[in-house]
């Protein structure tokens, strides 16, 4: 289903077309209203003639996280403050925040890409939304909340927490869409359980929208069972405009990224050399509508491959083929790179490991060493000590069958690991604590 049909169903000539003439006029806009850009542009001795093709992007200079830092709170602003009606920022690990801010046509904008998105997996006007993820600074709420009325959805504006009203609210109010990170959908789906709840016949979902998190295949699998609904992929950052920078469709195979909005490239993280279509590297973004703060060439620091061929649902939007994770999470544990969501992709394969792990980095003498503590499921939990050795060895040799590295694995019990009701934590990285 489509939200803006002529949009999206634009095809690949034609959206690059339309790329090439935003691409020009972002260019003369941030040049003559962005102080920031227009002193890069300076020191690159670049003119905005020199900007005439959308392979003519590579001579831009690219855009990095600490750019805002450095530019807090408005330094990155292309308009001036009276035009800005919203403000949304992320929490770094360290120190400020980072700050992003909206005119009104970039609500407009944001709330359009949003309609798309929960249009594209099959949301109607008669759905009720309920939404769990934050209200607040963290765009996921207010983005969905705008998407959805924008829609004529129904929208519960439940933010994130009280994990028991949130069942009794979409219980009684009938709530068919699901919004939230899917490490809450877990929790939501744990909770209900407990509390005798069951999906299938006292709840009304049809749909998730989950994201904000890398997030594998086989915990898709899981929630699609344990909540009764069909689970899609919403990809977004807060500095590009928030959720509903891509989505996925009907046909549940990578999210489409809204192109005529959202340049997307992918580079070589090391060189910053843009890479050709299918080779996997850092995502790379160029606002092309944005009025408050538009950016060129944005690193994400997301690891992902773009998929540009048509998609069985009519769109020629290119598709991220899942986020592996952020360049910063990759951890490199005795020379092999490994992400978070591969690990978790092949335990949530094995039915005796229960849908939460954490995992814990640490130096013995020179070598670092990866523990996977992961918990039980309930109807282990009571079996013998053998049992739960031999899953150990189950889990020890999966992991290194399929990525070929060498674990310890730490079993604990439900319940031992901490839920996260937005974003989960996933690494403790104790090499960095003990550092201080
Ligand atoms: O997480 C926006 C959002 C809200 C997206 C609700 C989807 C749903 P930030 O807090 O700025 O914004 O974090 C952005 O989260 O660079 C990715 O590393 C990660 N991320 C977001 N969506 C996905 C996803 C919001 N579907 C950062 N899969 C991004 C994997 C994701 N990672």
């Amino acid at each position: 289903m489509y939200w803006n049909k002529e949009a999206e169903t634009l095809k690949r000539d034609e959206l690059e077309k339309l790329q090439e003439k935003r691409l020009k006029s972002i260019v003369n806009y941030v040049y003559k209203n962005s102080r920031f850009y227009r002193e890069k542009f300076k020191e690159l001795n670049l003119k905005i003639s020199d900007i005439n093709s959308i392979d003519g992007i590579t001579k831009l200079p690219f855009t990095q996280k600490s750019d805002l830092r450095d530019n807090y709170p408005y330094g990155m602003l292309s308009t001036d403050m009276g035009n800005i009606i919203r403000v949304h920022a992320s929490s770094g690990t360290t120190g400020k925040p980072t700050v992003v801010a909206y005119t009104r046509n970039d609500i407009d904008m944001w709330s359009e890409v949003m309609a798309r998105s929960i249009v594209a997996p099959g949301g109607t006007k008669n759905d009720v939304l309920h939404v769990a993820y934050g209200y607040g600074l963290f765009t996921g709420g207010l983005g969905l909340h705008y998407g959805g009325e924008r829609v004529g959805c129904t929208v519960i504006p439940a933010s994130g927490g009280n994990t028991q009203r949130q069942l009794l609210l979409m219980h009684d109010l009938k709530s068919t869409i699901l919004a939230c990170t899917p490490s809450y959908a877990i929790y939501i789906a744990e909770y209900a359980e407990k509390e005798d709840i069951d999906p299938k016949e006292d709840l009304n979902l049809k749909i998730g929208i989950f994201g904000a998190e890398p997030w594998s295949e086989s915990i898709r699998r899981r929630i699609e069972d344990a909540l009764d609904l069909k689970a899609f992929d919403i990809y977004g950052l807060s500095e590009i405009v928030g959720p509903g920078v891509a989505q996925e469709c009907e046909e549940q195979n990578g999210a489409h990224i809204w192109s005529d909005h959202f340049f997307p490239e992918i580079i070589d993280p090391e060189t910053g050399e843009q890479l050709g279509e299918g080779e996997e590297g850092e995502l790379v973004f160029t606002t092309l509508t944005k009025e408050g703060m538009p950016l060129l060439r944005y690193r994400t620091g997301d690891r992902t491959v773009l998929e540009y061929d048509k998609c069985a649902c009519g769109r020629y939007h290119p598709r991220i083929m899942r986020i592996r994770g952020r360049t910063d999470d990759m951890l490199i544990i005795r020379g092999v790179n490994v992400f978070p969501s591969q690990i978790e992709h092949v335990l949530m394969k094995i039915p005796e490991v229960g849908s939460h792990y954490l995992l814990i980095v640490d130096k013995k003498g020179p070598l670092d060493i990866l523990t996977v503590r992961v918990e039980v499921t309930d109807k282990i939990i009571s079996d013998k000590v053998k049992d739960l050795m031999k899953l150990e060895e189950k889990i020890k040799n999966s992991i290194s069958n399929a990525l070929g590295l060498n674990v310890d694995v730490e079993l604990v019990e439900p319940g031992e690991i901490p839920r996260s009701e937005g974003k989960a934590v996933r690494i403790r990285d104790l090499r960095k604590e003990k550092r201080g």
